[in-house]
């Protein structure tokens, strides 16, 4: 059975993971009404990932006895003042969602939930990824600046991001 806690920390997180995807589909919407469809091919391919963050945090909670209780999801943002400023809102909310995930490890810990711990331990090893992914992004964003053949030579590299395999697949 659930411990009433992680219960409690589970559904929080199911929230921010379907807020992440909220957030990235804003960021595809924001890239693709530029007519930048690289960057939000992207960003909907990041979209699709949240959901099954959330969707694998929900059969979890269904698995252990636990009762799944969704909330509002919070307005994500809509504009960027430029690529580099919505990539770097990406890797400042993946850096925010390994701190959430931390934590839930942290109370699984506590309350020696070891299921959890062992359950958990995907969730840590995707957030090094997806810091690595909007990290790196940045980066060469830093690296063109204002040019648009960099940025034009950057939106077609990611066009060619392919959906990450089912788990288990
Ligand atoms: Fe669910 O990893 Fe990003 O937010």
């Amino acid at each position: 059975m659930l411990d009433k806690k992680m219960e409690k920390a589970y559904n929080q997180q199911i929230n921010a993971e379907l807020f992440s995807a909220y957030l990235y589909l804003s960021m595809a919407t924001y890239f693709e009404d530029k007519n930048l469809g690289g960057f939000g091919h992207w960003m909907r391919l990041q979209a699709q990932e949240e959901l099954d963050h959330a969707m694998k945090f929900v059969g979890y909670v269904q698995t252990r006895g636990g009762r799944v209780v969704l909330d509002k999801i919070e307005k994500p943002t809509l504009e960027w003042d430029s690529p580099l400023a919505a990539f770097k809102g990406a890797l400042e909310h993946e850096q925010y969602i390994t701190g959430r995930i931390n934590s839930l490890v942290k109370l699984a810990n506590e309350i020696n939930d070891y299921a959890s711990g062992q359950f958990l331990l995907w969730y840590v090893e995707e957030q090094v990824e997806e810091e690595e992914h909007a990290g790196g992004i940045c980066d060469k964003l830093e690296l063109v600046g204002n040019s648009p053949q960099g940025i034009l030579f950057l939106d077609k590299e990611l066009s060619g991001r392919t959906a990450a395999p089912e788990e288990g697949a």
